[in-house]
């Protein structure tokens, strides 16, 4: 079968870019070409130059894989987006990316496309580990990417040595710098990389870190889209209904959304066109997707992995996980101010359907990975909050338990699995010798950094959790979770 190349190609009945791809020029960077977003922020950018056209078409940086630079490159940057649900399979090609940098192989490359003139916004999915950030305090000198970076900065391997680098040479240049749009699931996500690239520019340059400070706008965006890591199926597909062999291919569910703060000094494509909403306040919407979807994610995934549940739809089929799934979502809901334009009730019962989508193949496997990274803003911060006002933590408690007892790395049928965490090696240092639910929880609770020292120190936090994790190891996690059912419908 010929590779995907032109549009020419494809079969009917596919959805094409409604726009001459010659005629634009790039005006993104993007870094972190995933999956994640080919089927989200490239979507809304190939709407935008339907509707309005403009110069921005994307530049993809890959930092460390060569294979979606490859695959992307041979295929003139097209690639099949597969949106599945109940209703059935469709196939749209994408346009809107010209080409992808694979920074490894070819680092002059990637810095020439941050400091030309005609890119005015960086987007960056990089995942929540990637950044080196350590929230409030600059960046962590520990990262290895930060630590390299900050020793060879001409040279940068990591996404803020990068930016930075790119930033100095754009100035030097006398070129406006660009706007730089992190699309990471990470509260305040916007404020946190601002507060990294200029303490990281600082520690080299003050003069340079306070141009930043005055010059570059970092708008906070809460993205969505529930998207599985592609497989050989996804390429298949792809291949039966356009005609071609694409393997950049994507496939995602039919939900989108992007809420953006509108704040881009150096112009932005027409997002909206692709359903963007254009905010000045992020914080209630992305604290909304944090806490109710990933919160409620991490949740099943530890509860749904445990317990032999390969997929999320898997999950939604076992009516006391999908209890679970409904207690926490309504947990969740409970942390939350009213959300202008957004009914909460009904987000949560979307949720569930989509969370329930049939067609979709969403490893409960992938969802668990970095744990570490994703449970402080997905379960500790809204715990802190319940109590504070006095309320049951119960569901969070849950959720932070059955993490506990993924961190031991096997099942109760005795098969083992690698944690797949940036802290893998000092959780597994931290558990050796670890037997039983108090010293676990204890271990766990003392790695530096991860669970906010108020809530470790709770009395009732630990003894829900500590409570919850001796049930999961006496009984083995399906009692557990029956257990846990039991007792929400006796508290009625
Ligand atoms: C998931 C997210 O892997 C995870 O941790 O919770 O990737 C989730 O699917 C996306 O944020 C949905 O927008």
């Amino acid at each position: 079968m010929a590779r995907l190349t032109s549009l020419d190609q494809v079969s009917p009945g596919v959805a094409l870019p409604r726009y001459r791809l010659g005629a634009h020029g790039c005006g993104i960077v993007h870094i972190g070409v995933g999956a994640f977003h080919r089927a989200h922020q490239a979507v809304y950018t190939d709407d935008a130059l339907a509707a309005e056209g403009g110069d921005w078409r994307i530049i993809g940086i890959s930092l460390r894989s060569t294979d979606i630079a490859d695959a992307l490159n041979a295929q003139n940057g097209l690639y099949t987006l597969i949106v599945r649900d109940a209703a059935g399979d469709r196939a749209r090609v994408m346009g809107s990316i010209a080409h992808v940098v694979a920074a490894a192989r070819e680092p002059g490359a990637a810095l020439a496309a941050l400091t030309d003139p005609g890119i005015r916004i960086v987007t960056i999915t990089v995942t929540e580990k990637a950044y080196g950030i350590a929230r409030g305090s600059g960046v962590d000198e520990s990262n290895p990417a930060i630590a390299a970076d900050l020793a060879s900065p001409r040279a940068p391997v990591g996404v803020i040595g990068l930016l930075v680098e790119a930033l100095r040479l754009r100035r030097q240049a006398g070129t406006p710098p660009f706007t730089v749009l992190c699309c990471d699931n990470l509260p305040d996500n916007g404020t946190l990389l601002a507060q990294g690239v200029t303490d990281f520019a600082r520690r080299l340059e003050p003069e340079l870190a306070r141009w930043i400070e005055a010059e570059v706008a970092f708008p906070s965006c809460m993205v969505d889209r529930i998207t599985p890591a592609s497989t050989n199926r996804t390429y298949a597909d792809a291949e039966r209904m356009t005609g071609c062999a694409d393997q950049a291919a994507v496939e995602s569910e039919p939900f989108s959304q992007w809420v953006i703060e509108d704040r881009f000094p150096t112009g932005r494509p027409a997002w909206a066109a692709g359903g963007a909403l254009f905010v000045g306040e992020i914080a209630p919407y992305e604290r909304m997707k944090l806490r109710m979807l990933n919160g409620t994610h991490s949740m099943l995934a530890y509860c749904g992995y445990l317990t032999g549940c390969t997929y999320v739809r898997d999950v939604m089929l076992r009516p006391d996980l999908a209890s679970l799934v409904d207690r926490h979502l309504a947990a969740a809901r409970s942390t939350l101010p009213p959300v202008a334009g957004v009914d909460l009730k009904h987000y949560a019962a979307d949720l569930r359907a989509r969370f329930a989508n049939p067609a979709i193949a969403h490893q409960t496997y992938q969802i668990a990975m970095d744990g570490t990274e994703k449970l402080p803003q997905r379960l500790f911060q809204p715990s802190l909050e319940l109590l504070s006002r006095g309320e049951s933590v119960r569901p969070f408690a849950f959720a932070t338990s059955a993490w506990m007892r993924y961190c031991l790395g096997r099942t109760d049928e005795g098969a083992t699995y690698a944690l797949r965490d940036p802290r893998e090696e000092q959780i597994v240092r931290a558990l050796a010798g670890a037997g039983d639910a108090r010293s676990i929880s204890a271990a766990l609770h003392t790695l530096p950094g991860f669970i906010p020292p108020a809530l470790a120190a709770n009395a009732t936090w630990r003894s829900e959790v500590d409570g919850a994790l001796s049930v999961m190891l006496e009984k083995g996690m399906a009692a557990a979770v029956r257990a846990e059912v039991a007792s929400i419908a006796e508290a009625g």
